[in-house]
């Protein structure tokens, strides 16, 4: 049976149009580009879920550990009565870390997923009873808003898994200027980091043995194959991540392994034999860096907790 969540529509393009209309303008820029926020379709979602529990994707182990030590903490600086809103909650699972402890009055996921967003909030409303579940479908990347109809006195942003890496230092800083006018002063901020490290563990973790990154990445060119008018080849193409130290960036890019023209919806692409497609960053931060971006933002650091090897870090801010 499936559980009352409250759904919340928003009023932005449909999925397909924004893939049509940024893989066109992406793939005509040199270097040719395109948002990571593509790679999370149900399939993507699944792969990406698939990486968390690759023994070389240290981030999110190490950030659900910092959670589980930290909670009452966090719980303490948070105080009661908190409504819970997740930026990008994908399965929503390293919420549920929180939940016990934080007893909040209600939870608001936000995804760009809508079908793995809806089974995964109907999953959390099964299994917490006792708690308001809502759910909206929204590309936060674009503009940060909550749906008009979502009201709270008391929110908690989370916004765990690094995500934030994915930003551009410019676009986290404007993220979190966003997320600071949309709170009401005092209210909290609880967002996973990743911690700039040794090239040896960033890159291991960006090329799983299991290959399950490089799937993840090679997903897109599916989704552009099976979404658009496209005859682009998944198979002609080979996933390349590594870390850009002058930027502090793992870049993740789908490299031609052969001289290739793509078609999609009418228009034709050359690819050169090794030409790349960029197709995410993920920076990482020191922990000034990032407290620095945050108080930039007009963000009070006020708690920061740490794996024991430093390899993580979460902070909460307070407006
Ligand atoms: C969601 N995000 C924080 C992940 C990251 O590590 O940048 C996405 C990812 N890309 C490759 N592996 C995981």
């Amino acid at each position: 049976m499936a559980l009352a969540i409250h759904f919340h529509e928003q009023s932005q393009p449909a999925p397909e149009s924004s893939l049509r209309d940024e893989a066109l303008a992406g793939l005509s820029c040199s270097p040719k580009w395109l948002s990571p926020k593509f790679f999370y379709d149900r399939r993507g979602s699944e792969l990406f879920e698939k990486i968390c529990q690759q023994p070389e994707y240290y981030l999110t182990r190490t950030e659900e550990g910092i959670l589980r030590e930290a909670v009452d903490d966090i719980a303490r600086l948070s105080g009661p009565g908190i409504d819970l809103i997740e930026f990008g909650s994908g399965a929503s699972r390293k919420v549920r870390l929180l939940l016990e402890a934080l007893r909040p009055i209600s939870y608001l996921g936000i995804d760009i997923s809508e079908d793995f967003l809806l089974s995964s909030t109907q999953r959390l409303a099964a299994d917490y009873p006792w708690l308001e579940v809502h759910a909206a479908c929204s590309d936060f990347s674009q503009r940060l808003d909550l749906p008009e109809d979502f009201h709270s006195a008391h929110p908690l942003a989370f916004y765990p898994g690094s995500s934030i890496g994915n930003f551009t230092p410019a676009q986290a800083r404007r993220f979190l200027g966003e997320l600071h006018d949309l709170l009401p002063p005092g209210g909290g901020a609880l967002i996973g980091v990743d911690l700039v490290k040794d090239r040896t563990t960033l890159e291991a973790a960006y090329n799983d043995r299991a290959r399950a990154t490089a799937a993840f990445n090679l997903n897109v060119l599916q989704r552009i194959r099976d979404e658009l008018d496209s005859d682009i080849d998944p198979s002609r193409f080979e996933h390349h991540a590594f870390f850009n130290d002058a930027e502090c960036r793992i870049e993740m890019h789908l490299v031609a392994t052969e001289a290739q023209d793509v078609r999609i919806e009418g228009q034709s692409f050359h690819f050169a034999e090794g030409e790349s497609l960029h197709t995410e960053n993920s920076y990482k931060y020191s922990l000034e860096s990032f407290c620095a971006l945050a108080r930039s933002a007009g963000f009070d650091c006020i708690g920061r907790w740490l794996d024991d090897d430093e390899l993580f870090s979460v902070h909460y801010l307070q407006r």
